[in-house]
């Protein structure tokens, strides 16, 4: 359904967790989606104070128990390191709070399930910020495979790029497993494929044989590193189509470089991120590159579409319009294709079979 993306709920108080690039995206969605900006805790009082005066957040509060007991606050944005997610979107559900909570999910299984379970039981809107959704030419490629243009799907072949740990120097609390978890590159950036992949094709992947490899077991801070640089996966979907993806966070050149491309038995659709304004669609007989351009999209592509042709739009654009769908959500409306805590968890099972696939070197299945 059509929801206002630039006017939801403009007196939702919104809460948020964590300092650091996420956090400040976040608040930035949410002040453009009218929200007030209540608060902010982190690991730290000192750290919570610099992120509230860094961010223009009202309130600095010591620990995020204080936050999540504060009863003006509606909506709490979870932005800390992976392995601390899972704790606090369920205090957060507990305390009663909707909660937009950072991918990965969880870092287990049995976490995200327990999750969507209980942001089900509550009815909270429960949401994970898969933006890339967001893009009116990802919506328009989904469009376009759901009215059956595309035909039959036979492939999917999918990348996700970046640089910024190519060096042997760069480092991150990622690379840590201790804060990021037992799948470093998968959950960070491959999770954002799996979701694009299915979103778009509305297929899912129901096994797959992974490869993986830690290109750098050392790094300025951290030693005897075991997260994962880079992940090679072939696919099964359910419908049969087979595909690959290739996910890296070694790759010189590539800095956030999402690259999607369904094949049908009529036509291809390729999606790139860092070109988002463009959608390739392949036919035998002439390929073209459209150009969104909100008159001829399709509905749900032009409702996302915030401005006109020839003026570019771009990745806070898209986290602007996944925060103002979740709002709309807590104002009562249903937005079509926003990413919950299912979406979360299924890219938490999928990232958990690349594991297992990896480990033992055959073929795992994907729970449902
Ligand atoms: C770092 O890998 C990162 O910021 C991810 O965490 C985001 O999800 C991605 O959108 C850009 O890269």
């Amino acid at each position: 359904m059509t929801t206002d993306v630039t006017a939801s709920a403009r007196t939702l108080r919104a809460g948020f967790v964590g300092a650091g690039f996420m956090a400040t995206v976040h608040s930035r969605a949410a002040r453009a989606a009218g929200a007030e900006l209540t608060g902010g805790a982190s690991s730290s009082p000192e750290r919570a104070s610099a992120a509230v005066e860094r961010l223009g957040l009202a309130n600095a509060f010591g620990s995020v128990d204080e936050l999540l007991a504060d009863p003006d606050i509606d909506v709490v944005h979870v932005c800390t390191p992976n392995t601390t997610h899972a704790a606090i979107a369920l205090a957060a559900l507990e305390a009663g709070k909707h909660v937009i909570c950072e991918k990965p999910l969880a870092t287990s299984v049995a976490d995200a399930e327990r999750l969507r379970t209980l942001a089900a039981e509550r009815g909270l809107v429960a949401a994970v910020p898969f933006v890339y959704r967001f893009h009116p030419m990802a919506r328009e490629a989904r469009a376009r495979v759901a009215a059956r243009e595309t035909g039959r799907l036979l492939s999917v072949h999918g990348a996700y790029l970046q640089d910024w740990l190519a060096a042997p120097h760069d480092d991150d609390w990622r690379v840590d497993r201790a804060l990021g978890g037992p799948s470093r590159a998968f959950a960070d950036i491959g999770s954002h494929l799996v979701d694009l992949v299915e979103f778009i094709s509305g297929d899912r992947i129901v096994r797959l044989n992974s490869t993986i490899r830690t290109v750098y077991e050392r790094r300025a801070t951290n030693v005897d590193i075991a997260t994962e640089d880079l992940v090679a996966v072939v696919v099964e979907m359910a419908s049969g189509a087979v595909g690959t993806l290739l996910v890296s966070q070694v790759a010189p050149g590539r800095k956030n470089a999402l690259s999607i491309e369904l094949s049908g038995t009529d036509a291809s659709v390729r999606f790139e991120q860092e070109r988002p304004d463009r959608l390739w669609v392949g036919r035998a007989e002439a390929s073209s590159l459209i150009e969104r351009d909100p008159a001829r999209l399709a509905p749900d592509a032009a409702r996302l579409s915030l401005v006109p042709a020839g003026h570019p739009m771009g990745y806070q654009d898209a986290f602007n319009a996944f925060v103002a769908d979740a709002y709309a959500a807590v104002a009562g409306t249903r937005p079509d294709g926003l990413p919950g805590f299912d979406d979360g968890a299924r890219a938490v099972r999928v990232t958990d079979a690349v594991l297992r696939s990896a480990a033992s070197g055959t073929w795992a299945e994907v729970a449902a």
